[in-house]
This record gives C-alpha cells, structure tokens and sequence, in this order.
C-alpha cells in the first residue's frame, strides 16, 4: 500500500530533503520492529497495555520479585528468536552507507538494527542479549534465548540483570552525550516508529528542531512532536523508509 496522494507529494519532498543532506541522524523507537513481530509498548496490542510497568521495568520491581523479571525478559527473549529486521531496518543500513556524517539512535533492545547492517548504533536503552550485573558491573553478551533461573554473575555471585535500562535509572551517560550532540549538529533528523513520551530520548526531536535540522517523522498516527516537523510521513515504516531512501 503507498501513502495517500497528499502523502505522495510530500514524501517527493522530504526525499529531496534527505538526498541534500549528509549529516543526517535517526531515532527510533518499538515501531520500526512491529513490522517484524516485537510488540509495541503502548497503543493496541502493547505490552504495558496488560502489564504491570513498575512491577516488571523499575529496579524496585526487580528487587521485588527477580523471577517475575527474568519470567518477562525470558518471554521476550524466546518471541525475539523468531523474529528477523524488516525493509525498515534494511533500508537504515543502506542509508548509513550512502552518508558520511550518519548516526542511529534507537530506544529499542532488540538488537535488530545491527542483525539488518547498521554500525554507528546508539542504544539508549540498553540491549536485552546482554547482561549486567548489578555487583560488580559486569557486562556479559548472552546470545541464549531462555536464561535458566537464578543467573549467576561468575564473578561476584550476585544475580545478573538484563542490561537494559528500566524507569528511573539514569541513561549511560557517554551515549546519552553523543545522542545529544548528534541530534544537534546533524542537518537531518528522521525520527521513526516513537510514541515521544519517554525522556530523555523524546527531548532529542526538539533539540534537533531547535538546533536547525529539518526533521522527518515516520509513524502510523500523529505523535506529540508531529507539529514540529517539516514532513510527517504516516504509515508503516516497513513500506515508508525503502520509498525515502530511495529503494523502494
Ligand atoms: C509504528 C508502527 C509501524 C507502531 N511503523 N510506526 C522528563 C519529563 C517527564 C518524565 C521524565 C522526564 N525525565 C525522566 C522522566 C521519567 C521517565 C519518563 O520518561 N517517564 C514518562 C513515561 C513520563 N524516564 C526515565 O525514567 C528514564 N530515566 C531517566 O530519565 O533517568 C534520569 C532520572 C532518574 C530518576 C528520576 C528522574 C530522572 C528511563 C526510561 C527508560 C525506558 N525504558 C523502557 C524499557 C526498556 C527495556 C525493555 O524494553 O524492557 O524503554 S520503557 C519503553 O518505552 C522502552 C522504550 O524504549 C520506550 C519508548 O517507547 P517507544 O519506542 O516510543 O514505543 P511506544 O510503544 O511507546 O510507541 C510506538 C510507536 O510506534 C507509536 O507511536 C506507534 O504509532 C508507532 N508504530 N507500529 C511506524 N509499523
Ligand atoms: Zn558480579
């Protein structure tokens, strides 16, 4: 399906946009990987739409109860196998080849945009194949899809966490710096499949807009920033990015 005739005219122009442009950095959010199975968080179908969020996304909830956590994170782990990048991260990865001054920002843990090809990743939030451990700090990559419970840090004993950041703990602050920056000195700003309500990361689309990038938004539906963008482009990012980028 291609957008609207409306639509049509203005993708021509923010494709014309993102030709011009060299410097350009992307954020995306749960979104762009609907199109491959991951749920969303919120909207239909969303996972804290039936879920408790404090009881499975705050450090309090995983002081609480570590088993109804590592229950979630291995839900999400075993439907994360079985999904693969769609059109959407593909075409982020063949973007980043055509353009020097190119950076991605993703709030999401999957780890799909490097499986598509992409490099210069920002995670935000942390990567849900890895593990911390709250001990000792120590970091694990941990390809398994079920982690057996409890998980043990071979280092210090204590039990490891997934290394993903839950409400109310701070960002890593070297990413959420060179997010900053990169939102800042880029001349385009394409922000993809994000509700905006989640900061720090929603505050990025106005510091771009601010710092004077034209900014393109890809989303089913209208977002709190869709007012300070210069083109909205509504539909599915699977369909939309492969038509911006130039290989659909
Ligand atoms: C499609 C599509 C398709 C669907 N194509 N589009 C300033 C103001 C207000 C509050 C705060 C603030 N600063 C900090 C806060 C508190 C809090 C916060 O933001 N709360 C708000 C919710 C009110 N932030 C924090 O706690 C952050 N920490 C922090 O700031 O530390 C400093 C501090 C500490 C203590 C006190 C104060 C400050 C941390 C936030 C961590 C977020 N963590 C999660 C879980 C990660 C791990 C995991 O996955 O398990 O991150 S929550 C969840 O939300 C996840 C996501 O990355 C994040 C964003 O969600 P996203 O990606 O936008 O997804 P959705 O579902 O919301 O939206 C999907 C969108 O896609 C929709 O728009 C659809 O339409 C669209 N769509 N299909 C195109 N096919
Ligand atoms: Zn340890």
């Amino acid at each position: 399906m291609r957008p609207d005739p409306i639509a049509e005219s203005t993708l021509q122009a923010a494709r014309e946009a993102l030709a011009r442009e060299d410097r350009v950095t992307v954020l995306t959010g749960a979104g762009i990987s609907a199109e491959s199975g991951v749920p969303t968080f919120r909207g239909k179908g969303g996972i804290w739409r039936e879920r408790n969020v404090t009881e499975l996304a705050t450090p309090e909830g995983f002081a609480r109860d570590p088993k109804l956590v590592w229950e979630f994170y291995n839900w999400r782990r075993d439907l994360l196998q079985k999904c693969s990048p769609n059109p959407a991260h593909l075409a982020l990865a063949d973007l980043e080849k055509e353009k020097d001054g190119f950076v991605l920002i993703t709030q999401n843990v999957d780890g799909l945009h490097k499986q598509a090809g992409s490099r210069n990743i920002l995670e935000l939030h942390g990567n849900t194949w890895r593990t911390r451990c709250p001990g000792c700090g120590r970091r694990e990559d941990d390809p398994r899809g079920h982690v057996p419970y409890p998980p043990l840090c071979p280092q210090c004993g204590s039990m490891v966490r997934p290394d993903v950041v839950w409400f109310g703990e701070s960002l890593d602050p070297g990413i959420l710096e060179e997010s900053a920056r990169a939102s800042q000195e880029c001349g385009l700003f394409l922000v993809v499949g994000t509700s905006a309500q989640v900061y720090p990361a929603a505050a990025l689309t106005p510091l771009a807009k601010r710092s004077g990038a034209t900014v393109i938004e890809v989303n089913l539906e209208p977002t709190p920033h869709t007012e300070l963008t210069d083109f909205a482009l509504t539909g599915p990012a699977g369909e939309i990015l492969p038509l911006l980028i130039g290989k659909g």
